[in-house]
Protein backbone atom coordinates (compact mmCIF):
# COMPACT_ATOMS: atom_id res chain seq x y z
CA UNK A 1 0.00 0.00 0.00
CA UNK A 2 3.08 1.87 0.96
CA UNK A 3 4.45 1.81 -1.89
CA UNK A 4 1.72 2.14 -4.36
CA UNK A 5 1.28 5.49 -2.29
CA UNK A 6 5.05 6.31 -3.05
CA UNK A 7 4.59 5.99 -6.89
CA UNK A 8 0.99 7.64 -6.87
CA UNK A 9 3.20 10.37 -5.39
CA UNK A 10 6.21 10.41 -7.93
CA UNK A 11 4.00 10.29 -10.58
CA UNK A 12 2.45 13.39 -9.46
CA UNK A 13 4.94 14.85 -8.85
CA UNK A 14 6.22 13.97 -12.72
CA UNK A 15 2.80 15.24 -14.48
CA UNK A 16 3.33 18.86 -11.94
CA UNK A 17 6.70 18.90 -13.67
CA UNK A 18 5.68 18.41 -17.12
CA UNK A 19 3.29 20.94 -16.46
CA UNK A 20 4.94 23.61 -15.42
CA UNK A 21 3.82 26.75 -17.14
CA UNK A 22 7.41 28.27 -16.40
CA UNK A 23 8.02 31.86 -16.32
CA UNK A 24 5.41 34.13 -17.39
CA UNK A 25 4.34 34.66 -20.72
CA UNK A 26 7.40 36.34 -23.02
CA UNK A 27 5.09 39.26 -24.38
CA UNK A 28 5.71 41.04 -27.76
CA UNK A 29 4.21 43.63 -29.62
CA UNK A 30 3.74 43.41 -33.20
CA UNK A 31 2.56 46.15 -35.55
CA UNK A 32 1.26 45.24 -39.00
CA UNK A 33 1.04 48.14 -41.63
CA UNK A 34 1.26 48.24 -45.24
CA UNK A 35 3.07 45.65 -45.82
CA UNK A 36 5.47 45.03 -42.96
CA UNK A 37 5.31 43.51 -39.44
CA UNK A 38 7.26 45.62 -36.65
CA UNK A 39 9.18 43.83 -35.78
CA UNK A 40 9.64 41.29 -38.73
CA UNK A 41 11.57 38.83 -36.28
CA UNK A 42 10.58 37.37 -33.21
CA UNK A 43 13.25 35.13 -31.05
CA UNK A 44 11.89 32.87 -27.97
CA UNK A 45 13.30 29.64 -26.75
CA UNK A 46 11.87 26.63 -27.14
CA UNK A 47 8.99 26.28 -24.89
CA UNK A 48 8.51 29.69 -23.79
CA UNK A 49 4.85 30.68 -23.22
CA UNK A 50 4.80 33.60 -26.26
CA UNK A 51 2.02 36.56 -25.76
CA UNK A 52 1.83 38.64 -29.53
CA UNK A 53 -0.14 41.90 -28.57
CA UNK A 54 -0.79 42.66 -32.65
CA UNK A 55 -2.22 45.92 -33.77
CA UNK A 56 -2.41 47.69 -37.39
CA UNK A 57 -1.52 50.68 -38.32
CA UNK A 58 -3.90 51.19 -40.93
CA UNK A 59 -5.95 48.61 -42.79
CA UNK A 60 -7.10 44.89 -41.36
CA UNK A 61 -3.93 42.57 -41.68
CA UNK A 62 -3.72 39.12 -39.99
CA UNK A 63 -0.51 37.29 -38.36
CA UNK A 64 -0.69 33.91 -40.07
CA UNK A 65 1.78 31.44 -38.45
CA UNK A 66 0.91 28.12 -40.67
CA UNK A 67 3.25 26.06 -38.40
CA UNK A 68 1.65 27.21 -35.26
CA UNK A 69 -1.77 26.91 -36.96
CA UNK A 70 -2.20 30.42 -35.83
CA UNK A 71 -4.11 33.04 -38.23
CA UNK A 72 -5.11 36.17 -35.88
CA UNK A 73 -6.88 38.64 -37.97
CA UNK A 74 -6.66 42.45 -36.51
CA UNK A 75 -8.50 45.69 -37.33
CA UNK A 76 -7.86 49.06 -36.67
CA UNK A 77 -8.39 50.55 -33.28
CA UNK A 78 -9.31 46.71 -32.57
CA UNK A 79 -5.53 44.98 -31.04
CA UNK A 80 -5.76 41.41 -30.95
CA UNK A 81 -3.47 39.57 -27.89
CA UNK A 82 -3.12 35.88 -28.32
CA UNK A 83 -0.96 33.10 -26.88
CA UNK A 84 0.95 30.09 -27.81
CA UNK A 85 3.51 27.88 -26.34
CA UNK A 86 6.26 27.47 -28.60
CA UNK A 87 6.83 23.73 -28.26
CA UNK A 88 8.52 23.57 -32.00
CA UNK A 89 11.87 24.70 -32.71
CA UNK A 90 12.97 25.93 -36.02
CA UNK A 91 12.48 29.27 -37.99
CA UNK A 92 8.85 29.51 -39.01
CA UNK A 93 7.57 32.47 -41.64
CA UNK A 94 4.92 34.71 -40.64
CA UNK A 95 2.73 36.73 -43.27
CA UNK A 96 -0.84 38.11 -43.83
CA UNK A 97 -3.27 35.92 -45.49
CA UNK A 98 -5.27 38.83 -45.85
CA UNK A 99 -6.15 39.32 -49.80
CA UNK A 100 -7.41 43.34 -49.24
CA UNK A 101 -4.28 44.38 -51.19
CA UNK A 102 -1.98 42.96 -53.29
CA UNK A 103 0.93 44.26 -51.07
CA UNK A 104 -0.18 41.94 -47.91
CA UNK A 105 1.36 39.00 -49.72
CA UNK A 106 4.76 40.76 -49.35
CA UNK A 107 3.96 40.91 -45.39
CA UNK A 108 6.83 38.44 -44.06
CA UNK A 109 8.49 37.75 -40.79
CA UNK A 110 10.15 35.03 -38.94
CA UNK A 111 9.75 33.42 -35.62
CA UNK A 112 12.77 32.18 -34.55
CA UNK A 113 12.42 29.09 -31.54
CA UNK A 114 15.86 29.02 -30.25
CA UNK A 115 15.82 24.76 -29.35
CA UNK A 116 15.84 24.14 -25.62
CA UNK A 117 19.27 22.46 -24.39
CU1 LIG B 1 -2.24 42.60 -44.74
Amino acid sequence: MRRVTLLFVALMVAVAAAQDPGPAAKPFSVTARRYTFDPPRIEVTQDDLVKIDLQTSDIAHSMTIDAYRIAKRVSPGQPVTFEFRADRPGTFPFYCNLQIEDGCRQMRGELVVRPRR
